[in-house]
């Protein structure tokens, strides 16, 4: 965690934990980028914040993954997880702890809140007998369930097939919390973003709960569960767990407990509300542990419009396209290009259409053009701004702006409207120096021509600043150029000015131009 004001409250940022039994995938990417963006936004912004991500590599779908592979799971957590980790530094993800759920403390808190929810009568032995998808790791109604013609049968929702399973379990007691839930979810509307997303799981809810089934005992693979030894948790009670264990669960007293809990955002994807909206609430209320303030749930990126897949073929290594583009041109794409929220298509081409106009045009191209006439024309000193005009004004009065609007924006995990926002005033500032003309105006009126640069300048520094949690890279090989020191990088600077008289390195082009292949 960053040190940060002690004005800001602290902020807990988690993702998804991605099951390791096969090598991440754009998707996964694509939750890194958003929350890591989210979580250097608050940095930045002040804040002092927690962010948690890793994997999840418990349950049945581990173990029968490791068995086709014909090696211990263990081994094919250790070699999967390590991949995770490494697309996330890939991704120059800030993450402040990857969490295995293998790891030590973890076991410790997932049997602890399973204890207090077995104090609390919500847990009780019977038999299971059911419907059970490996590939979700969740138990279906035969009715959420249909039959192929060549007799396999699959879940409606997911069309993952699903196995009969019989077996002695511990259930808990979620009918019990039906009312307290839709309670929850009318209290704080703000519980669950996407709106729509909160109303799909509110009528859920209202169309009851049945218990779930928390142990498995056909398989062991997992958190033993206290006091019964031939039972492992459900994977996802544990899994969930891990946002309460990177928080310093058990040890309530602790500074990071008293800090960082509870959680004020979990980003998942769609296809896992119901565990974080329904499940997780409910455990967290039966074991008397205070709830997160907000799930968020992103939509799923898909290929040229098509879901991957891998018998599809079209499944994206996002090394591949890191290296293509770069780190940066991938991170603004993926935030820009998708309305955060919804479904999002990619393609070379649209990624190209949009890295040309925003990077390479609006951003690198105004800053370029403005550092180099600094240079030519003022010995690289930048120039002091006289006698501002109405237009002067007013456009570094949006920059200044900017601030307010953005946070509004992120608060709401709107990121792409948050960068729209930022990119807006990059594009007056584009018809601004058009307008303006500093190139003509250097042969008749110098102090016009430094007003006009200093204010272009001016307004790529301020916009600068905003999009480093999107690109926190080339924005600062763009602050080095504006000789905007590592200190002045922070939200609270966007309030003082580039110095007049500084002396500014020789620019170079930040942001390549990509060509669209001919196929
Ligand atoms: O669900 N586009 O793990 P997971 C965008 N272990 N996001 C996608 C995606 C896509 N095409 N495919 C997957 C699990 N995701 C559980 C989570 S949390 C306590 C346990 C997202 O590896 C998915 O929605 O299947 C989830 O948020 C994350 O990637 C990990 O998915």
């Amino acid at each position: 965690p960053t040190m940060a004001s002690a004005s800001k409250p602290p902020f807990y940022i988690t993702t998804a934990i991605a099951y390791p039994n096969g090598a991440p995938h754009i998707g996964h990417a694509y939750e890194y980028i958003s929350a890591d963006t989210l979580a250097r936004f608050k940095r930045l912004d002040g804040h002092e914040v927690l962010f948690v991500t890793g994997t999840d590599e418990h349950g049945q779908k581990m173990q029968q993954t490791a068995e086709k592979e014909g090696i211990e799971t263990r081994a094919l957590a250790d070699r999967n997880s390590a991949a995770f980790q490494k697309l996330q530094e890939t991704l120059g993800s800030s993450f402040d702890r990857f969490i295995r759920t293998t790891d030590a403390d973890h076991h410790v808190a997932s049997k602890a809140i399973w204890e207090k929810m077995a104090a609390n009568g919500d847990i009780y032995l019977d038999k299971y007998s059911g419907w059970y998808s490996i590939r979700d790791e969740a138990f279906y109604a035969e009715s959420d369930t249909r039959v192929l013609e060549d007799g396999s049968r699959v879940t409606n929702d997911t069309g993952t097939e699903v196995e009969w399973t019989e077996e002695e379990a511990y259930f808990f007691r979620l009918s019990a919390y039906q009312d307290k839930l839709l309670a929850l979810y009318e209290e704080h509307p703000e519980f669950i973003g996407p709106v729509t997303r909160r109303n799909e799981v509110a009528s859920f809810v209202r169309g009851g709960l049945r218990d779930l089934s928390v142990s498995r005992t056909t398989f062991d693979w997992g958190v033993k569960v206290p006091g019964h030894d031939d039972h492992v948790m459900y994977v996802w009670v544990d899994a969930l767990t891990n946002y309460i264990t990177a928080a310093g669960y058990p040890d309530t007293e602790s500074e990071k407990w008293k800090k960082f809990w509870p959680a004020d955002l979990h980003i998942i994807g769609k296809d896992i509300i119901r565990f974080h909206c329904v499940y997780w609430p409910a455990f967290l209320l039966s074991a008397g542990i205070e709830l997160p303030k907000r799930v968020f749930a992103h939509g799923f990126l898909l290929n040229s419009g098509e879901k991957m897949s891998k018998s599809v073929g079209n499944v994206v290594d996002p090394y591949v396209l890191v290296e293509e583009f770069g780190l940066d041109p991938i991170r603004f794409f993926c935030l820009r290009e998708v309305p955060f929220g919804q479904d999002g298509s990619y393609s070379h081409e649209a990624i190209v259409a949009r890295v040309n106009a925003d990077l390479s045009n609006e951003l690198g191209n105004l800053a370029q053009r403005t550092l180099s006439m600094v240079g030519k024309y003022f010995d690289g000193v930048l120039p002091e701004p006289v006698n501002l005009t109405d237009a002067d004004n007013e456009l570094l009065a949006k920059a200044d702006g900017l601030l307010d609007r953005v946070r509004v924006e992120f608060d709401q995990q709107a990121i792409h409207t948050a960068l729209e926002a930022i990119w807006e005033v990059l594009g007056d500032t584009n018809k601004y120096i058009s307008v303006e003309q500093p190139w003509k105006l250097a042969k008749t009126d110098l102090e016009r021509t430094g007003t006009v640069l200093y204010i272009c300048a001016e307004v790529v520094r301020i916009t600068t600043l905003l999009a480093q949690p999107a690109m926190p890279e080339s924005t600062g090989r763009l602050l080095d150029q504006l000789v905007v020191g590592p200190d002045a990088r922070t939200f609270d600077s966007i309030g003082t000015r580039l110095k007049a008289g500084t002396t500014l390195p020789k620019p170079t082009p930040i942001f390549p131009r990509f060509e669209v292949p001919k196929d």
